[in-house]
């Protein structure tokens, strides 16, 4: 079984209007609401893709009670440790979708803090779910957890159980993730210049920087509109963007990491896994909301879908 964690589920509120300028009132044309933070979007495109997942995580109040029923609106097996504490509720983040010219602005919540009682619940739990060679993906934002090393700890109990883990974190929880080892990790330009520690100029640069991560097996490196730069072991794959029509880009790493995800459970060939994978990202780029990509859609894309082994 694929288990994702989300430890900072949110509403995601959208707003589109025709342009954001400073100091001047905005117009909105419309507004959605859907679901946010990584690991509920994983577990959504893993279970498009037809890939069984169960979504684990923490919910607080009743925007809390909300992300669980959207969640299972959308068919996704759910294991939410639910809490109701004082004033407290789970993060909504607000995003700008901005018609001319397509500019997405994310402003995210922090978040009511976890205590350690609540991730020591959480351990709990998926010390008694997990077996042998499930997977339990680490995602997202953590910054409402004190403990940076909440991954590297969650990491262990995975290994301890014989499970691999996959991490999509960034920042410091990124950087002390990784001390685990994990099987696979999707870094964004910015994460991986982070993990270098330098200012990476060019596709090279990128190249070496990956190949320099060697305790990892698998590192899919996400690259806005410039595609991807995926590391299976020693070799390394250039993933072209597909041509859409940008909409609303937030969600297309979560969608490409799925992708990923969904072609080792199903045995695709490397280059079959990549193409996929750019194409339900470039499918998700089309979609208004930040969750999901459609199906269809991502077929008709793959036709196009470009890769390239570099190594
Ligand atoms: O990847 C897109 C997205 O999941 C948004 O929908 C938004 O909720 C945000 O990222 C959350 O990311 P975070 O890293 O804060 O958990």
């Amino acid at each position: 079984m694929i288990y994702t964690v989300t430890l900072n589920p949110a509403v995601d509120k959208i707003i589109f209007l025709d342009e954001f300028i400073k100091e001047k009132t905005a117009r909105i044309k419309k507004t959605l609401e859907t679901l946010g933070g990584k690991g509920t979007h994983l577990s959504i495109d893993l279970k498009l893709m037809d890939v069984d997942n169960t979504a684990l995580g923490i919910t607080i109040g009743e925007n809390g009670k909300k992300i669980t029923q959207m969640m299972e609106s959308w068919g996704v097996g759910v294991r939410f440790l639910h809490y109701e504490l004082q004033g407290l509720e789970s993060r909504t983040n607000y995003e700008i979708v901005e018609l001319n010219g397509n500019v997405c602005t994310m402003m995210s919540e922090r978040g009511p803090m976890l205590s350690s009682s609540i991730t020591d619940d959480l351990i709990a739990q998926i010390k008694g779910l997990l077996r042998a060679d499930d997977i339990l993906v680490l995602m997202g934002d953590a910054s409402n957890v004190q403990d940076t090393a909440i991954y590297t700890e969650l990491a262990q109990v995975a290994k301890q159980c014989g499970a691999k883990v996959i991490l999509d974190a960034s920042g410091t929880y990124l950087v002390e993730g990784i001390k685990s080892k994990p099987y696979m990790i999707k870094p964004n330009f910015e994460e991986l210049c982070f993990i270098a520690g330098r200012e990476l100029k060019d596709e090279a640069d990128v190249v070496s920087a990956l190949e320099s991560i060697t305790e990892i097996p698998i590192v899919a490196m996400t690259w806005s509109g410039n595609g991807a730069v995926v590391k299976f072991g020693s070799d390394i794959y250039r993933v072209y963007p597909v041509k859409v029509r940008p909409m609303n880009e937030a969600g297309c790493g979560d969608a490409f990491l799925a992708a990923i995800i969904a072609g080792q459970e199903k045995g695709w060939g490397r280059e079959e896994t990549l193409k996929w994978a750019t194409s339900v990202s470039g499918s998700a780029v089309e979609s208004e909301i930040t969750t999901g990509f459609d199906n269809d859609r991502a077929m008709e894309l793959k036709l196009t879908a470009k890769v390239i082994k570099l190594k």
